[in-house]
């Protein structure tokens, strides 16, 4: 059941073309599952463990309701509807984008063949891998984020970690959707897996490094949505260009919400580092812990980390997986139909980054193998521009330090670099160098524990922690003091 509030008002008239939701359906759904009983069985037995899961791992702060949007329709304008929603009764369901009957493979050797609507059995095992290994990112991100809310530095930020949540849940939802209605018992085998997984577990990890990181506190938070969450942009971007046509569709959507828990990274970091340089100003000092800041250091520090994790997520630079993804139609590039080539790259190069004779030198490479490095150099162009704006905070403060990238090859596991030790800024060190300096780049214990000595819940209205600036603006056209997130009792004990 919804709560009505006379102040949300309704959603804006969708104007682009729609298909619109069906919300008096058990799953909503714009795929028509009323005219598939099987699939709609399936997904309806997947509902109740999926809930049991966002019951035990999802948010852990008691909340009455959470001023969430929730998808209406696909077409281009007013997709979404905001209103306070208990946060279990969330309509999470199944959206693709709208289909384009026109619409054919732009790349790789099926290049002007009509798009896929049901999958090719040469391609089965690859597409199910692909499919499955984004599926286990979402649920992921949720479990790693679980305890954030009891001490979110406010009740703006708190609704944010919150909307972010229940859309990856949705997308969990999406890609459950795929593996049941496309890939038979065995995706219904890997859909359970999804929740079986869990983030960090020993056993049963996650699939993908980043996503077994724990996300300790709101610095590291915002700079998962920053860089994360930006892969998961990129990722998708290159799914959504896929030959099989439903899974094109659905990333399409789902880069639609993304989009907005980007913003939380971006303005997330930003308002730390605004409010880190009014200390620093004020105090006439950059060791501003003891005034209630969170030092740039320790900023850098997790930047460093949270870019590194991120960079890994990517692949190794030289891949025959992406080539065969990519010559397949099943993952294109970002971008792919604005590119101008011949969209089959067989006689194409890339210049690689590697080290040969202890030293970083370029090289020249079939571009097909190396189309992970495309994608990541598009990534790092992208992760700059939020570098230059948190920098333009220190340089409008009047400050002349500034905040980084670290150099490609810096904390990698994955790669080329993975066996290597790179300084942030490209110098190759021995072991014995990196376990000296280490310290002094990656966040260590004293750092996240200033920082987690700073994480004291703000729950009353407008009310803003001390390390932290408040938004220009609040979600929705709501005032920044809006109530975005009604706490039960007991979270409030
Ligand atoms: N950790 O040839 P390689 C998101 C595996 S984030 C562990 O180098 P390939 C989100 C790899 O799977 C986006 N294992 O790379 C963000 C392969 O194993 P198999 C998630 C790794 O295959 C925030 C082997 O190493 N979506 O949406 O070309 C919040 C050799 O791989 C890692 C996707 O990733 C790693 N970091 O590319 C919520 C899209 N890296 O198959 C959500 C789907 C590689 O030999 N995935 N491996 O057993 C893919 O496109 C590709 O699998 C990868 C790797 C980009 C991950």
């Amino acid at each position: 059941m919804t709560v009505r509030d006379e102040r949300t008002g309704s959603a804006p008239a969708p104007t682009g073309p729609v298909s619109t939701i069906d919300y008096s359906e058990r799953i909503p759904n714009n795929v028509n599952l009323a005219g598939d009983r099987r699939l709609q069985r399936a997904l309806e037995s997947w509902q109740p463990k999926f809930l049991d899961w966002w019951r035990t791992l999802g948010p852990a702060l008691p909340t009455k309701d959470v001023y969430l949007r929730t998808a209406i329709a696909v077409g281009r304008d007013g997709w979404a509807h905001f209103d306070h929603v208990p946060m279990e009764e969330y309509r999470w369901g199944i959206f693709l984008a709208e289909q384009n009957p026109e619409r054919t493979v732009a790349f790789g050797k099926h290049k002007g063949e009509p798009a896929w609507q049901e999958v090719p059995g040469e391609y089965r095992a690859e597409l199910m891998r692909l499919i499955t290994v984004q599926g286990d990112t979402e649920p992921a991100s949720v479990e790693q984020q679980r305890v954030l809310g009891n001490t979110a530095p406010s009740l703006y930020d708190l609704r944010n970690l919150f909307q972010v949540n229940v859309e990856e849940g949705r997308h969990l939802w999406a890609m459950v959707y795929l593996l049941q209605a496309y890939f038979g018992r065995e995706g219904r085998e890997e859909a359970e897996q999804l929740l079986k997984r869990n983030s960090g577990d020993l056993d049963s990890p996650r699939i993908l490094g980043a996503f077994n990181e724990e996300t300790t506190d709101w610095l590291q938070f915002f700079m998962f949505t920053y860089f994360t969450d930006r892969d998961g942009k990129y990722q998708l971007g290159t799914l959504k260009e896929s030959a099989f046509d439903p899974l094109a569709r659905t990333c399409e959507f789902m880069l639609k919400e993304e989009a907005h828990h980007m913003f939380v990274g971006t303005t997330g970091v930003q308002r730390t580092v605004e409010r880190t340089a009014e200390l620093m100003v004020q105090h006439k000092t950059a060791d501003i812990l003891e005034h209630g800041g969170i030092p740039l250091t320790v900023i850098q520090k997790y930047l460093n980390f949270q870019f590194s994790v991120s960079m890994d997520l990517f692949g190794s630079e030289q891949s025959t997986n992406v080539a065969a993804y990519y010559t397949g139609g099943l993952k294109g590039r970002w971008q792919e139909t604005r590119r101008k080539d011949d969209h089959e790259l067989k006689d194409a190069t890339y210049r690689v980054r590697l080290v040969r004779d202890g030293k970083i030198v370029e090289e020249d490479v079939p571009a097909l193998t190396a189309l992970n490095l495309d994608l990541r150099d598009e990534y790092v162009a992208d992760c700059e521009n939020g570098v230059r704006r948190w920098n333009q905070a220190l340089e409008d403060a009047g400050l002349e330090e500034r905040l980084y990238l670290p150099h490609e090859g810096f904390n990698r596991r994955v790669g080329t670099f993975a066996e290597h030790f790179v300084s942030p800024d490209g110098e190759l060190l021995s072991k014995a160098e990196w376990q000296g300096k280490a310290v002094g780049w990656l966040p260590n214990d004293d750092d996240r524990a200033a920082v987690a000595a700073l994480m004291v819940p703000h729950y009353d209205l407008g009310d803003f922690a001390g390390w932290i600036a408040p938004p220009q603006t609040g979600i929705n056209d709501q005032p920044v003091e809006f109530d975005y997130v009604h706490l039960r009792e007991e979270a409030l004990a």
